[in-house]
């Protein structure tokens, strides 16, 4: 298989408020390294660099308005003197929301975004951007080419930011650019399946309310898991996106045995949509190590995974998600295409 890869991944590393204390992230570059290490070691395929893609590609999945926050915010903020990473502090909920962005930095922090899980930095907007960058060509490489399926080795991660905020880690969306890209070229009904331990809030927020994108999700529930107030069974999907939007919240402790069962009733119902292109969303957070996240999934259950999702049998683009058990998610990240491609070591 095809792997797309950004050395500019290693252009974002920040800090991470868990627990109450500020530490470094646990999204941090050397998850991207070990991923491309195994790619390499495993001898997946051909690995290429990303090509850059125009700004009006992000800005389908996103507004205008924010993709200009995410470009000015490391300068808006170091011109304050703030030489450190940039945080929001303030967030506008519920009843106190209303559509307009402040003037100042702090404000626009906290306009557009839903947590303090984004640090931005002097180097985030571009290691961002080569990640969105990374799905778009591999996406492109499956189209142009005509192949089957590719991997996007994105870092920073992308589901959790919506339309218009960043949050747990993502800034732009990988997947949903994807999506937007997919459909500019042809394809009616693309499919995204996020198989993260996390739920994809931010793909099902841009995708909502529409019918030519199919989001599905398996994830652990929100009652007891980030992110806490989406990803429930009945969201569904609004207006002509209703029936569109599919959550499979699992409870802690899910083992592959419950996993494969959700996954393949999720796959059924992608199959029914009649999806011509396939994006997964792949975290590989479920891993039963994983020092943030509650399932119990072993390595060897990845190969399952691919093959069962191969059994849709149409294009397939895998863009990397979570994953922070460093040392296996190499291992489990590279299972999963391997079992797509039907070879099992
Ligand atoms: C990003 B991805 C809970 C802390 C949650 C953010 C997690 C973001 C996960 N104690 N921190 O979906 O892997
Ligand atoms: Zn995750």
């Amino acid at each position: 298989m095809l792997t797309v890869f950004s050395s500019k991944h290693q252009l974002h590393h920040g800090i991470e408020l868990k627990d109450g204390l500020i530490g470094p992230s646990f999204e941090k570059p050397q998850r991207a390294d070990t991923v491309l290490n195994r790619v390499k070691t495993i001898q997946l395929g051909k690995i290429i660099s990303e090509r850059e893609f125009d700004r009006a590609c992000y800005v389908k999945a996103h507004s205008e308005r924010y993709i200009s926050f995410l470009e000015c915010a490391w300068s808006e903020w170091s011109a304050l003197g703030r030489n450190y990473d940039a945080l929001p502090l303030v967030w506008p909920v519920r009843d106190l929301a209303i559509d307009q962005e402040p003037n100042f930095i702090d404000g626009k922090l906290g306009f557009y975004s839903m947590d303090a899980g984004c640090p931005i930095t002097a180097g985030t907007w571009e290691a961002v951007k080569a990640s969105a960058d990374t799905a778009l060509t591999a996406c492109d490489e499956i189209i142009q080419k005509n192949i089957k399926s590719a991997f996007a080795l994105c870092r920073p991660p992308g589901h959790h930011a919506a339309r218009e905020y960043m949050g747990g880690y993502c800034y732009l969306n990988n997947a949903a650019i994807a999506a937007e890209y997919a459909l500019t070229q042809g394809f009616k009904k693309v499919a995204i399946l996020d198989v993260d331990f996390h739920h994809g809030n931010g793909t099902q927020n841009i995708f909502y309310d529409r019918d030519d994108v199919f989001f599905a999700s398996i994830h652990g529930d929100p009652k007891d898991s980030y992110p806490y107030f989406s990803g429930f069974e009945n969201e569904l999907g609004i207006g002509a996106g209703l029936g569109f939007t599919a959550n499979y919240p699992l409870s802690k402790g899910t083992k592959w045995v419950e996993y494969k069962e959700a996954l393949e009733s999720l796959l059924e119902r992608i199959n029914e949509y009649g999806a011509d292109f396939l994006i997964i969303s792949l975290g590989v957070d479920t891993f039963k190590d994983d020092p943030i996240s509650h399932f119990c999934l072993e390595s060897d259950d990845y190969f399952e995974m691919g093959k069962t999702i191969s059994e849709l049998n149409i294009p397939t683009l895998f863009i990397m998600e979570g994953g922070y058990m460093v040392d296996e998610i190499g291992i489990n990240a590279v299972n999963t295409l391997l079992g797509f491609e039907g070879k099992f070591l």
